[in-house]
């Protein structure tokens, strides 16, 4: 029987991706869960045990396994390694230590998170990071944990998605610290970025070898009404200020407030990314609506639709177009090689998600195809972990989790995923059989690569 392919490169990395506080369980001394206590969140609950990591993550290692994946992102609780201020937890190292040598024993190479969004509680109560020390603070974290795990993971973010935790911390005060101020948002960004180039530095006079980058959230910011001057103007300085803010900061050594004008050095001594990480998630259109004030822009523009709690994630946006056209743009602009570092689809069932794994992952075998140096894909997630201010009202998991009874039950993208990975491509029978209203599009318009018989 003839049927399509669409071949990933020989050696395409496959993943899947998680964090310290949605998945580890009862991280007490952190910011995030005292915000949960607060009743912040959508359905008031709180992350409790979440996947119970910190006791058996290896039982979901090995289900990453039985997927047939090669690699697991996963971040470290800064609040479990230094849960006082300059004391260090010798056992959590161990705990760490045991859980990425059992990444490695499973064929999974560890890709390594310092900060996903939680700030331990003596750093949140110094005001985290707003406070300059912060930089000298991370520095110091991360040169702990390069000592005493370094020997186990030679690739790192520093940072998860400091736009995204910008945003919500310290904009949509959707998140701790809940401030709603420009002031903040830049004073905070910042930090941040200072603290990446502070750690770069730290994690390769350690080691040399090793790969750094943060995790850069993108999403394709169009004009609602491409002929609007407002539409298009608004969803500019978004892409600016979203999608490469950072990235053009750290890589043309020079930091610039995200809002209003002046410029700093940066002075670092290894090169500021090794690679780019990507999480992408969908498109956020823009119709300019102006809210009377620069607050009441943002308001309109961001802050409003990450309040929009009334629309379900399901109903935003998806669009596998937007991460081909930003795939190709970060090429160009950064020439460097680039992973998905997240990429997933939340709703409780698992009517959509095959749709949305086949048509992302077709438009990064289109990237590839036309030159991009895409190297690794990590879905995520791979258990249905705590959502944040969200709260377990989202589930983006390959397994649906019951957080009561920590039952796993594999949801059918999890088949669709291991076949993908088993097979290193996409072939016309399995989009047939999970996806099949995606069938002209994906083989009927050229991106044909190979015909098996
Ligand atoms: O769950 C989050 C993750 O922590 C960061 N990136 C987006 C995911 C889905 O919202």
């Amino acid at each position: 029987m003839a049927s399509g392919y669409l071949q990933f490169p020989a050696g395409f990395i496959w993943g899947v991706a998680t964090s310290s506080h949605q998945n580890e369980g009862n991280n007490t001394n952190n910011d995030f869960w005292q915000w949960e206590q607060a009743g912040h969140t959508r359905d008031g609950t709180i992350s409790g045990l979440a996947c119970d990591w910190w006791h058996n993550a290896e039982a979901d290692f090995d289900r990453a396994a039985a997927l047939g994946l090669n690699t697991l992102r996963l971040s470290l609780e800064w609040s479990r390694l230094e849960p006082k201020e300059g004391y260090w937890d010798d056992t959590a190292f161990e705990r760490y230590r045991q859980m990425l040598l059992a990444l490695h024993e499973r064929g999974l190479r560890p890709m390594v998170t310092l900060h996903h969004f939680t700030n331990p509680l003596w750093l949140a109560k110094q005001d985290g990071w707003l406070n300059p020390t912060v930089v000298d603070y991370f520095a110091r974290y991360t040169a702990q944990v390069i000592e005493r795990l370094g020997d186990l993971c030679s690739w790192w973010c520093t940072l998860n998605e400091p736009n995204v935790y910008l945003l919500m911390a310290y904009l949509a005060a959707l998140w701790p610290p809940g401030y709603r101020s420009i002031q903040a948002f830049s004073q905070a960004a910042r930090h941040q970025v200072l603290a990446h180039a502070a750690a770069v530095d730290v994690i390769k006079q350690h080691t040399p070898q090793a790969q750094v980058s943060f995790a850069n959230h993108i999403a394709a910011f169009d004009p609602h009404r491409p002929w609007h001057l407002g539409d298009r103007i608004i969803a500019h300085l978004l892409d600016t200020i979203m999608n490469r803010w950072a990235l053009d900061s750290l890589q043309g050594g020079c930091l610039r407030p995200p809002f209003g004008t002046g410029w700093e050095k940066l002075s670092m001594t290894a090169p500021p990314l090794d690679y780019l990480a990507v999480n992408y998630y969908g498109s956020h259109p823009q119709q300019f609506k102006f809210g009377g004030s620069v607050i009441g822009l943002i308001e309109q523009q961001v802050i409003h639709e990450e309040r929009a709690w009334d629309t379900p994630w399901e109903m935003r946006e998806t669009s596998p177009q937007g991460l081909y056209q930003l795939l190709l743009e970060m090429w160009e602009r950064y020439q460097l090689p680039i992973y998905i570092t997240e990429n997933g689809f939340c709703e409780m069932g698992d009517e959509k998600r095959p749709a949305y794994i086949i048509s992302h992952l077709a438009a990064v075998h289109r990237a590839i195809a036309a030159g991009v140096d895409v190297r690794g894909y990590y879905y995520w997630t791979l258990v249905d972990n705590y959502e944040w201010a969200e709260g377990w009202t989202t589930r983006f998991g390959l397994y649906h989790l019951d957080p009561e009874t920590q039952k796993r039950t594999p949801r059918p993208s999890a088949n669709l995923y291991r076949e993908i990975v088993r097979q290193n491509g996409i072939s016309e029978d399995l989009v047939k059989a999970y996806a099949p209203q995606l069938l002209g599009e994906l083989f009927a318009t050229g991106q044909l690569v190979t015909e098996e018989e």
